[in-house]
């Protein structure tokens, strides 16, 4: 059994090679994306065993992708190729702050003053959008300790909104299945005007939310999906989880756990508010994902929550001060002894 598996897109990215609208640059960097596989990553680099499930084409960026992935200590035996549907890119802006509520990832910390990020995605029928629970059977899924999904997949297709429900389904053998709301306004859009089920985002997304254990929002994202406005009001619209972390920006993070003596959804929880450490942002791409990796890495350990918040903090910091989506964290050591100093200095 491995500690975690994560099941989601990655993408190849590209990212101008100077800041500036999309309009205007010149050539771009090939870089990889895909919140999920960022997690599966950050859980590696942690010393943990990590599995990442997805499809991609038999294209190089397919092959590219895999490589990568792999090359961080991630298994990839389960990802699937499809000679028929190609592996999905995406271009963006680099390091600017998220137009209105399509943040990509901005969570984890406190980006200011940047101009306004450009998403483009050209994943449309992509290898991946076709993950059903025809193609992905259940028992690979739950092959991990834990199973970490995002609010990105079912905003894919049908297929995979109806693997989502699968894999979130209460019954024998489920791991602890961790959700991240990632919110992706435009994916969504183009859901809805092709109409396909008449499912809309938020209905969709709090329903998933729900059926989880642990789940990660942003403040932000919670309001612009759900129009509920602060941790408080957060819980209350979603009381199901055991572990609700709700990411407040450069501010810190909120975790409601439900106490261990109490039944489902009715308990009083126990509340703890960690600040973020003060960072300079390059790019807030990946925070979020590098956020959850850090509580997953101490879920997994059985860390106190105050710990777990802190080393997504710590893990989040390295991924804000670097272009890409991925960034150097210190070592689980360094990251222990960084955690445990007092809270003087942190914030
Ligand atoms: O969390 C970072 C991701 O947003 C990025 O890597 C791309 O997975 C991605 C997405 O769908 O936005």
């Amino acid at each position: 059994v491995v500690d975690v598996v994560c099941l989601g897109e990655s993408m190849v990215t590209f990212v101008p090679s100077r800041p500036g609208r999309l309009s205007d640059v010149p050539s771009f960097a090939r870089g990889i994306g895909g919140a999920e596989s960022n997690v599966a990553c950050g859980l590696a680099r942690a010393g943990h065993s990590a599995r990442w499930i997805s499809r991609v084409g038999t294209d190089g960026f397919g092959e590219h992708l895999v490589r990568e992935i792999a090359a961080t200590g991630v298994d990839t035996a389960y990802v699937q190729r499809d000679p028929r549907r190609p592996t999905g890119i995406y271009f963006r802006t680099a390091g600017e702050r998220a137009v209105g509520s399509e943040t990509v990832d901005g969570d984890g910390g406190g980006a200011v003053s940047e101009p306004l990020a450009e998403v483009l995605y050209y994943r449309a029928g992509s290898a991946a959008a076709a993950m059903s629970p025809a193609l992905i059977p259940r028992e690979r899924a739950w092959s991990g300790r834990v199973l970490h999904l995002t609010g990105i997949t079912p905003a894919l297709s049908g297929d995979c909104r109806a693997l989502m429900r699968e894999l979130t389904a209460r019954a024998p053998g489920r791991p602890l299945v961790s959700f991240d709301l990632n919110y992706r306004v435009s994916l969504w859009q183009r859901n809805e005007e092709e109409g396909a089920d008449g499912e809309s985002g938020p209905a969709v997304l709090l329903d998933l939310a729900r059926r989880c254990d642990v789940v990660f929002v942003g403040e932000d994202e919670a309001e612009a999906v759900w129009g509920v406005r602060g941790p408080e009001a957060i819980r209350a619209a979603l009381p199901e989880p055991e572990v609700l972390v709700v990411k407040q920006g450069g501010a810190g993070a909120t975790a409601y756990a439900r106490r261990p003596d109490e039944g489902t959804g009715t308990g009083t929880d126990i509340v703890t508010f960690e600040p973020a450490p003060r960072v300079d942002v390059v790019a807030p791409v990946g925070a979020g994902d590098a956020f959850a990796a850090g509580f997953l890495s101490g879920t997994l350990r059985g860390l106190p929550v105050a710990e777990r918040l802190r080393h997504g903090h710590l893990m989040a910091a390295a991924a804000l001060t670097v272009p890409g989506d991925l960034g150097s964290p210190p070592s689980r050591e360094h990251a222990d002894h960084l955690v445990a100093l007092d809270a003087a200095r942190w914030g």
